[in-house]
């Protein structure tokens, strides 16, 4: 990340004032041998569009925004030596392309793996200025522009919608203005009962007077603030639930406090049970979003975004999409990525999320959502994201939020080359290597679509049965002969969730595409996949693979002539990544090799 805010060359040691200035800023910083000019036209908003002039010039015009999103497009086209465009107009396909920081005020991160929060520090907010411009300047770069800067679990008395704390969030959001980047707060539902109200029922009258009034004080302060980002009913989040009321009846309230300012209120989906008792067969967990949302379709105010986790679980290394994400056609919606890699190596393991976003894009029609979220992956690090290559995620994720139909070898192949000046022939081989990367991880770690067996809670490296007897529903008991959930309609009727094409696709295990088998079907060991091979030896066959790919990744780290400081980091974490990959490949065969007794064909070590 570092790196490539460098090939901007000037360290933005003075405050720009608005869009167009720091437009003109960088132009003239980056490409000090090339005449650029800039034209506002504000009913361009967002878009923009450049036009290369005969005398080799370039006039950007766009709105305030789309002038510096264009300027920054151009810059990057000329740092990769890219042909410069002609005639190119372009505008986001999103309109909010938001971060979600999981910041919390005593200065953790929750599932944060690159250093302490960039905001806060012991209760109060703590940045260093500076590195508010080069975070508002990344995003800028890639045309992100919403930043909800505090923990989407809010936790007491953290609460920025406080007196004593608005002050300083408005200065943060003077800072980040000139990049187009606005803030946004997560905010706890149970609020008003901190203020001498004995409820938080949305339809009680002192509740609503207690929430119009906070957030004519909140947008006194932050006249742009993008709205209030609400997790709510889940994992123990206070929430509407508890009045007898609906989640439309929840966030319509909030909906009517932020409207007359223009305000959103992104409300999460991510609910479900998660005190499930694991005898109980009745309930999975995939189902929940569904059933607490589809029936309220078009019953949410026009300013409520419902914010919906990719996948029916939470960030598997593979999952389908969200039925959710297809159903419900009458409400404006937000697809939710995570940058962080919780459940995908912990920004110590290499993992490249983009192939895995164009897959969902793949399913899922463009007009379906308005929006995209993604849990932050930064912190305090020096690098900002802990592991330099995990800067990737954060750059692809800004080209496909503002383009979906971005391509992916292209977007990882600009980061690099902006990232790292390395011969061509290394820089292909790290492209490989990160396109790559999340295939081979998926492989070392859980099999098929089958998801979790991670350690609980902390959720880096295995423990298959960790989940097992526990209460957060994500089961895959496998017995001597058997594995999976049968979720069709036959089983617990998951799949009925979907339109009939998708049904059709994934009810049959003879046809249901291998990555996801065990997600949707209970098979045998002995189940013949489409190539021939028994499911059992498939497994084994996937984490050897993961495993031996790693051991020629990590080899290839070695060789590539990273510049430091990124290098020690980089090879430290491989060979971590190489340890880790190392117990997962043994633990999961070992597991599955005690519970079948079923050989590998291929004779290789499996430590009983
Ligand atoms: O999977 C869970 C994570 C929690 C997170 C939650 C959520 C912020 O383990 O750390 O809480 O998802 O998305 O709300």
């Amino acid at each position: 990340m570092k790196a490539w805010l460098s090939r901007l060359h000037t360290d933005l040691v003075t405050v720009p004032s608005s869009p167009e200035e720091l437009a003109r800023f960088e132009l003239s910083h980056a490409l000090p041998d090339i005449s650029c000019r800039i034209e506002t036209d504000p009913s361009m908003g967002e878009g923009y569009h450049i036009c290369r002039k005969s005398d080799g010039s370039f006039l950007i015009s766009g709105g305030s925004t789309g002038i510096l999103y264009g300027s920054y497009a151009l810059i990057r086209s000329a740092l990769c030596e890219k042909s410069m465009p002609d005639n190119l107009s372009s505008s986001p396909r999103y309109a909010l392309r938001m971060i979600n920081c999981w910041d919390n005020m005593d200065g953790t991160v929750e599932r944060g793996y690159s250093g302490r929060s960039l905001f806060f520090e012991d209760g109060h907010f703590h940045y260093d200025p500076f590195r508010m411009r080069e975070l508002g300047r990344l995003m800028a770069s890639v045309g992100l522009n919403i930043l909800c800067i505090n923990n989407v679990n809010v936790h007491f008395p953290a609460q920025l919608l406080l007196e004593d704390y608005l002050p300083e969030a408005a200065s943060l959001a003077d800072l980040f203005r000139p990049f187009g980047v606005r803030l946004m707060f997560s905010i706890d539902y149970s609020q008003p009962m901190r203020h001498g109200i004995s409820t938080a029922d949305p339809l009680d009258p002192a509740v609503q007077e207690w929430w119009k009034g906070t957030a004519k004080r909140v947008y006194n302060a932050i006249p742009d603030l993008a709205g209030f980002l609400v997790k709510a009913d889940s994992e123990g989040r206070p929430g509407p639930f508890t009045y007898g009321r609906n989640h439309a009846e929840g966030a319509n309230m909030l909906a009517d406090a932020v409207r007359p300012y223009g305000g959103k209120i992104v409300w999460r989906c991510f609910v479900y049970n998660c005190r499930q008792d694991w005898r109980d067969k009745t309930t999975d967990r995939p189902k929940a979003a569904w059933e607490h949302y589809a029936y309220l379709d078009g019953q949410f105010a026009d300013n409520v975004i419902l914010q919906i986790k990719h996948g029916p679980f939470d960030f598997q290394v593979r999952e389908p999409l969200s039925p959710l994400l297809l159903g419900m056609k009458k409400t404006n919606l937000a697809m939710e990525l995570q940058l962080a890699q919780e459940y995908t190596g912990h920004q110590i393991d290499i993992y490249t999320m983009i192939p895995m976003w164009r897959e969902l894009f793949e399913e899922l029609p463009a007009e379906n959502i308005m929006s995209v979220a993604a849990v932050s992956n930064l912190g305090r690090d020096e690098n900002y994201t802990g592991h330099p290559l995990a800067a990737v995620n954060f750059f692809t994720y800004g080209l496909l939020a503002w383009d979906p139909e971005t391509d992916t070898t292209a977007a990882v192949a600009e980061w690099a080359r902006l990232t790292y000046i390395i011969p061509a022939e290394d820089e292909k081989k790290l492209v490989n290597l990160l396109l790559s990367s999340r295939r081979v991880y998926e492989k070392y770690t859980a099999p098929l679509g089958i998801g979790w067996m991670v350690t609980p809670h902390d959720h880096y490296g295995p423990n298959p049965s960790g989940y097992e007897y526990d209460m957060w529903g994500t089961y895959h008991k496998a017995s001597h002969d058997a594995i999976g959930i049968d979720r069709t309609a036959s089983g617990t009727g998951y799949l009925n969730q979907y339109p009939e094409y998708i049904q059709k696709k994934y009810e049959d295990p003879g046809t249901c595409p291998d990555l996801y088998l065990l997600f949707y079907h209970r098979l045998p060991y002995t189940f013949r996949m489409k190539d021939g091979r028994t499911l059992i030896q498939r497994i084994y066959d996937d984490h050897f693979e993961g495993y031996y790919d790693v051991i020629s990744m990590v080899e290839t780290i070695h060789d590539l002539p990273f510049p430091n400081p990124d290098r020690d980091v980089i090879r430290e974490r491989a060979n971590r990544q190489l340890h880790n990959a190392k117990e997962w490949c043994d633990i999961i065969n070992t597991f599955f090799h005690r519970l079948s007794g079923i050989e590998d064909e291929h004779g290789r070590i499996i430590y009983d």
